[in-house]
């Protein structure tokens, strides 16, 4: 077999440079856990163009999961992640929350989403 020509070398370096998920592979899952009264991580950076699914859990009693600017709603029930997909395509900040009221402490339990412009 003929060895690959410098061009074809480039051509398969530079689809292995690509970001997983403008190769065509799963969204990145990114774990998030509701807890009194803090979301972990309570600050979320991801890439325009990029899927993702956010994977909660609530390892104590029911929360809620709310940015209403990105248009994600979910009840966290204790023992069964919920899983919310959602392709960014608008950069910014876009602040999330807790509105599933959990005790005192509730108020202050938000993050915020960092989308990053499309590369
Ligand atoms: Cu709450």
């Amino acid at each position: 077999m003929k060895p690959p020509s410098r061009r074809q070398l480039f051509a398969m370096t530079a689809v292995l440079a690509l970001p997983a998920w403008v190769r065509g592979a799963a969204p990145r899952v990114i774990p998030v856990v509701a807890k009194k009264f803090v979301f972990v991580p309570d600050e979320i950076r991801v890439q325009g163009g990029e899927p993702v699914v956010l994977e909660l859990s609530a390892p104590e009693v029911l929360m809620g999961f709310s940015a209403p600017e990105l248009g994600l709603r979910a009840d966290i029930v204790p023992g069964q992640p919920t899983r919310l997909a959602f392709t960014p395509r608008k950069a910014g900040q876009f602040a999330f929350s807790c509105d599933v009221f959990c005790g005192s402490g509730h108020e202050g339990m938000d993050g915020v989403i960092v989308v990053a412009a499309e590369p």
